[in-house]
């Protein structure tokens, strides 16, 4: 399913779209999986944003451990495996889960960030699989900004926080050398911008370092209901940030004896794949 094509792209890219990588066991399996969060949020579970005609985005991470269908997608679907060979690892371990599930209509866009900014990891090899459970439309999909993996500045990411303004969430990202993100929104056509209009079993698979944000911008007639698993290479390490994190993984990382420095390991970020 992954040819060298999308390796290479990937690695260039840091971005790949798969149509088709998932067959429809494995949507319905999720979809039943995604209403029982919506349900019983965890305690990281949040609305990232509520506009004035009460459409939400609901956000929740790290649930796999307690739903049984993300569990089951996370180590027994083809995913590491397509994270695998996407970051032409050896091995692979989950890392985590994390949902975006807007109402009708919801057009909240998530502000452009790059994820291993805020992850209690560090590394290049990194394969987040973004997949929606119903079809959206490119101009309701994340978007990512082509080849950004690899730009050498260090930018200041939006804190998350300041959207719920939870004091668990608050991240603060002051450190020297980094700058604000350009005006990316209002300059599209200044970018190497890519999204695609998508069916349930598609999935883009991007590179944690690489810039994206987006999505919502629904129609009324249309929610949006996305898991996105998170994959571990070759050359990720545990790091804790003195800036925060979110999630913020450390206190469960140590009690489960994982230090900075360690490769992620243990029940808690199982090794799903071992290439043969
Ligand atoms: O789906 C979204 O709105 C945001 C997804 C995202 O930023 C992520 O998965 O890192």
């Amino acid at each position: 399913m992954v040819k060298d094509k999308d390796t290479a792209d990937f690695r260039h890219d840091g971005v790949v779209f798969l149509p088709g990588a998932f067959d429809q066991p494995w949507i319905d399996i999720l979809r039943q999986g995604i209403e029982e969060n919506i349900a019983n949020p965890s305690e990281r579970g949040r609305i990232w944003n509520k506009d004035t005609q009460g459409r939400t985005c609901f956000y929740d991470s790290q649930v796999w451990r307690e739903i049984e269908a993300y569990k089951n997608f996370a180590l027994n679907s083809p995913c590491a495996e397509i994270a695998g060979r996407l970051m032409g690892s050896s091995k692979v371990n989950f890392f985590f889960d994390a949902v975006f599930v807007r109402t009708p209509g919801a057009q909240f866009r998530t502000p452009w960030h790059q994820d291993e900014p805020y992850w209690s990891v560090e590394g290049f090899d990194t394969c987040s699989i973004w997949m929606p459970l119903v079809p959206v439309e490119k101009t309701s999909a994340l978007e990512l900004i082509r080849g950004s993996h690899r730009w050498p500045q260090k930018f200041r990411q939006t804190n998350f926080g300041a959207l719920t303004g939870d004091e668990r969430d608050q991240v603060k990202f002051s450190d020297d050398g980094t700058v604000p993100f350009p005006d990316i929104e209002n300059h599209h056509d200044d970018y190497d911008i890519v999204s695609w209009d998508m069916e349930p079993g598609d999935c883009v698979a991007f590179n944690g370092r690489i810039i994206h944000g987006g999505s919502g911008n629904l129609s009324e007639d249309r929610d949006l209901k996305v898991l996105n698993t998170q994959w571990l290479g070759d050359d990720v390490r545990i790091n804790f940030r003195k800036e925060g994190m979110d999630p913020d993984h450390s206190a469960i990382m140590t009690e489960y004896g994982l230090k900075p420095g360690d490769r992620p390991g243990s029940e808690l970020y199982p090794q799903v794949w071992v290439r043969r």
